[in-house]
C-alpha cells in the first residue's frame, strides 16, 4: 500500500526544491495588479493561490493536472471497458500528476477499503441531531467529530518538525476520504430509509460501495456515481469549498476540521446547494405551469418570471467559466447513453435551449451557460435517488478528492498561514477618487 505514498513523496521532493528556489530568488517579482473592481467582485481573477491539482480555463473548463474532462474519461483506468473511470484513479492523478495504471488505481481502492471503518461516536453524533437537520449539517458535524482520529493532531502535540507534517496529513486525508461514503450513506439511510442501514461490500470500489450502501445497487447507478465523483472532485483553488479547506488548513487545523469548514461553504446556494435548488426550482416550475412536459415557450415565461422576482436561475452562470461546463456535457452524454425519455431529463435539456439566450440578453450576467449543477439532480432523480436535499452531500464526498489532495500539497510546500490585508471601504473610495467618503 505504501508504495504510492513513497512515489508521491519522491515527486513532491522535486516540487519542494522548486518552491524554495522561487521563494528565495523571485519573491519580489510583480505578477499582477489588483483593481478596485476585482476587490469588489470577490477577488475574481487575482492570482493569489497556489493549487497544483487542477486549473479552470474559462472556455475549456476544468483540467485535472492538464487533462480535460473528455480526456480523463478516455484515459483513466476503469473496471469495465464500457464503464466510467474510478475516482480512485482520478485521486492518484490529482496527487501525483500522472495517469495511474489499473493496479495503482486498485491499490488506492483497497487502501481506502481498509481505512473505511467509522467510529461509533460519529454515528452517535449524527443520530443525536433532529431528523429535520439538513443532511449537510449532519455531514459537517460528523466530519468534525471524526477529528478524534487525526494522526496529524497527535503528531503535532508530540512535537514533530514541520518537514514531517505532510506525512501525517497524508494519512489523515486517506483515512478521511475512505470513511466519507459510509458517513454519507448513513445520513441518507437514516433520513430517508428509516435508519435501515446497509453494510459495505469490501469487494466494491469507493463510489460503487456508496451506491450499494445507499441502497441503489444497479450497475448503472454505480457508473453514474463513479462519473459524478470524478467530475465534481476539483475546480482549482478559488471556489468556496476549496478555498475554505485550504484557508482553515493554513492555520494547521487538522484535515477533518479543514474539510468540515469547506463543506459548510459548499452548502451555500451560490455553490453546491445549487444542485438541490435546480430540482426544487424545476418542481416549482412544473406545479406553476401545470405540466411536466412544458413547451419551450412555457419555460421561457417561467424563467423570465423567476428573474423578475429577483431570483437566480440555479445551475446557470459561473464565476470563471464562460461556456457550457464540460461537466454538464459529460452528464448529458451519460443521459443520452443510458436514459430514454425521462420527463425531468427532458426539461433539463429544454432549459439548455431556453435559458442561455434569456440570461445573455440581460447584459450583466458574465456567463449565461449551464454549470455542473444544472444536470446532476435530474440524473440522480431518474435512478431513484429522489431525496434532493441530500444531493449536496454527494457533491461534498466528491469534492474531498481535490481539496484534500491539495491540502497534502500545501503541507508538502509548507505554505504559511494565510493572512490577506483588509481595509475599510473608505480607504478604497479615497484611493479611487481622492475624496473623503461620506460614510
Ligand atoms: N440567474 C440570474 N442572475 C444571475 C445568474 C443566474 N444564473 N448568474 C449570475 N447572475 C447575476 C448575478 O446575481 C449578478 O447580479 P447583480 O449584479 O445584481 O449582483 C450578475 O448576474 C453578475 O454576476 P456574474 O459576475 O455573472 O456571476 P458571479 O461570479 O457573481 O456569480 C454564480 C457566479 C455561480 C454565483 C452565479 O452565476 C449564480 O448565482 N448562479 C446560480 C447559482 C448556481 O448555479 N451556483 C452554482 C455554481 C457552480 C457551483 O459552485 O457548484
Amino acid at each position: 500500500m505504501e508504495y504510492i505514498k513513497n512515489r508521491f513523496y519522491e515527486k513532491a521532493t522535486k516540487c519542494i526544491a522548486e518552491y524554495n528556489k522561487l521563494k528565495k530568488e523571485h519573491a519580489d517579482k510583480v505578477i499582477a495588479q489588483v483593481t478596485i473592481g476585482q476587490v469588489l467582485s470577490g477577488m475574481k481573477g487575482v492570482p493569489s493561490l497556489v493549487t497544483d491539482t487542477s486549473k479552470l480555463d474559462p472556455n475549456e473548463g476544468i483540467r485535472f493536472r492538464g487533462f480535460s474532462i473528455p480526456e480523463i474519461r478516455q484515459k483513466l483506468p476503469r473496471l469495465n471497458p464500457d464503464g466510467e473511470p474510478l475516482p480512485e484513479g482520478l485521486f492518484y492523478l490529482l496527487l501525483l500528476g500522472e495517469i495511474p495504471s489499473y493496479d495503482d488505481m486498485m491499490n488506492i481502492s483497497k487502501d481506502w477499503s481498509t481505512r473505511s471503518h467509522v467510529p461509533q461516536h460519529v454515528y452517535d453524533v449524527i443520530d443525536a441531531q433532529p431528523k429535520n437537520a439538513k443532511p449537510m449539517t449532519q455531514f459537517a458535524a460528523a466530519i468534525t467529530s471524526m477529528a478524534t482520529e487525526s494522526v496529524f493532531q497527535k503528531a503535532y502535540r508530540s512535537g514533530i518538525g514541520k518537514q514531517y507534517y505532510w506525512d501525517f496529513i497524508y494519512d489523515d486525508v486517506m483515512n478521511l476520504i475512505a470513511k466519507l461514503p459510509r458517513v454519507a450513506a448513513y445520513i441518507y439511510r437514516r433520513n430517508f430509509h428509516n435508519g435501515n442501514h446497509i453494510e459495505p461490500n469490501p469487494r466494491l470500489d469507493w463510489a460503487g460501495n456508496l451506491a450499494h450502501m445507499m441502497g441503489h445497487d444497479s450497475e448503472e447507478v454505480k457508473r453514474l456515481l463513479r462519473l459524478y465523483m470524478v467530475i465534481h472532485s476539483d475546480h482549482e483553488g478559488g471556489n468556496v469549498s476549496a478555498h475554505t479547506t485550504h484557508l482553515v488548513g493554513s492555520a494547521l487545523s487538522n484535515p477533518y476540521y479543514s474539510f468540515a469548514a469547506g463543506m459548510l461553504g459548499l452548502a451555500g446556494p451560490l455553490h453546491g446547494y445549487a444542485n438541490q435548488d435546480v430540482i426544487f426550482w424545476i418542481f416549482e416550475l412544473i406545479e406553476a405551469l401545470g405540466t411536466d412536459e412544458p413547451t419551450n415557450e412555457q419555460l421561457e415565461i417561467y424563467v423570465k418570471q423567476t428573474l423578475e422576482q429577483g431570483r437566480v436561475i440555479p445551475g446557470y452562470g459561473h464565476a470563471v467559466l464562460r461556456q457550457t461546463d464540460p461537466r454538464f456535457t459529460a452528464q448529458q452524454e451519460f443521459a443520452k447513453k443510458y436514459i430514454v425519455n425521462d420527463k425531468l431529463v427532458n426539461i433539463v435539456n429544454k432549459l439548455y435551449e431556453v435559458v442561455p439566450p434569456i440570461l445573455g440578453s440581460i447584459g450583466k450576467i458574465q456567463n449565461p451557460w449551464p454549470n455542473v449543477d444544472a444536470y446532476s439532480g435530474a440524473l440522480l432523480y431518474h435512478y431513484g435517488i429522489k431525496e434532493y436535499t441530500f444531493y449536496t452531500v454527494l457533491f461534498g464526498v466528491s469534492r474531498s478528492l481535490g481539496v484534500l489532495a491539495s491540502l497534502i500539497m500545501d503541507r508538502v510546500y509548507g505554505l504559511p498561514i494565510e493572512r490577506p490585508s483588509s481595509y475599510e471601504m473608505k480607504w478604497f473610495i479615497e484611493k479611487a477618487t481622492g475624496n473623503n467618503p461620506v460614510c
